[in-house]
């Protein structure tokens, strides 16, 4: 069974986004490899975060993912800086991996924005804690969107160099599981962005706990144009809020956009956005249920991330003490 690892950042509460692009992809992956899933508040800190309330957001985010079906008895699942392993061999990735190939990282570029001299060297060295994130568990899968891909690249790059400069064919090739484009959302207030859950504007996402008045309001005022809807995917080009609604509803109604499209031909956005608008909170609310269940009792979810941060140390603590050795470090006895 081959491993598979993915990870995502308790910068805020996860969004639509987050759920259709990532979080639903990573429950049916359970049933055929081995899944290891972790809360990356490593990566968290990389962005400008409020320390009084990351524990909280970590804790929210791991409910958030057992809610959707992410369940800890059918993989491991835990917080990122509770496995030291993923500290470690990210130093020595840090020391592996070449400035030139982290020049290169557009991620970087898009985040760090116009003032580069005040980013946090933290945010420059992400891809190299990614490349952690995944080598220290052996695992050769993970599901990307695009804008993952060269991160992977560079995790290759990362573990080839370090098997030729230490002699051993110690770290495994990453194959990336793409998903399609289809599953990006993007703002509601601008289809040119993704929806993001650190967007400043609470408007341009819909959160896993927004409640059925706050998506009828988001989605009421979410962009669009004064045409109706056409019955061709291509005709929406040039036209991406409109797009990007139609490719949510087909999302979480498991059609194609094309189908949604006939079946709304014609439409204005004022009745669209009303079916979506139920189509979301019928979907949405179980999730939500689940998640209060869960956040009632914080001292299950604590309990069991700390298992989960077992189960992955148990796999983790080998291979980073084997690298260490490889580099030559005096081992602790
Ligand atoms: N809008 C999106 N559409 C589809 N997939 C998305 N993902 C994020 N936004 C969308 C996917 O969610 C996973 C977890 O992402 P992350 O938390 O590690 O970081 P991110 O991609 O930077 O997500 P956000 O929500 O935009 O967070 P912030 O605002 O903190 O940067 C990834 O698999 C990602 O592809």
């Amino acid at each position: 069974m081959q491993r598979v690892f993915s990870g995502i950042q308790p910068s805020g509460i996860p969004t639509l986004g987050n759920y259709l692009g990532a979080i639903r992809n990573w429950v049916p992956m359970m049933r055929d490899h081995e899944c290891i899933y972790s809360v990356v508040d490593l990566h968290a800190i990389t962005q400008p975060f409020d320390p009084k309330t990351l524990a909280r957001q970590t804790r929210e985010m791991a409910a958030a993912l057992m809610a959707c079906g992410v369940t800890p008895d059918k993989c491991v699942l835990f917080v990122q800086s509770h496995v030291h392993a993923h500290a470690r061999l990210a130093w020595i990735f840090n020391c592996v991996a070449r400035l030139g190939w982290l020049n290169r990282m557009t991620q970087f570029k898009d985040k760090a924005g116009k003032d580069r001299e005040n980013v946090g060297a933290g945010l420059y060295v992400y891809p190299n804690l990614m490349a952690a994130d995944i080598l220290v568990y052996h695992a050769t899968r993970v599901p990307v969107g695009e804008d993952q891909k060269q991160h992977l690249e560079l995790a290759n790059d990362i573990a080839q160099k370090f098997n030729h400069d230490f002699g051993e064919d110690f770290f495994p090739p990453i194959e990336p599981i793409i998903q399609g484009v289809a599953a990006r959302v993007m703002s509601l207030r601008d289809g040119t962005r993704k929806m993001s859950k650190s967007d400043p504007s609470d408007q341009s996402r819909i959160n896993l706990t927004d409640d059925a008045d706050t998506i009828a309001l988001k989605i009421r005022r979410a962009k669009t144009d004064a045409e109706p809807l056409p019955a061709e995917l291509s005709a929406l080009e040039g036209r991406p809020e409109a797009r990007n609604l139609v490719g949510i509803l087909a999302a979480i109604t498991g059609e194609e956009p094309q189908q949604v499209l006939r079946a709304h031909e014609g439409q204005g956005f004022g009745t669209f956005k009303g079916v979506l608008t139920e189509a979301l909170v019928a979907h949405l609310s179980p999730i939500q249920g689940e998640m209060q269940r869960l956040l009632n009792d914080p001292a299950a979810v604590d309990a069991a991330l700390r298992q989960g941060a077992d189960k992955a140390a148990a796999i983790a603590e080998p291979i980073v003490a084997r690298a260490e050795e490889l580099v030559g470090f005096l081992p602790r006895r």
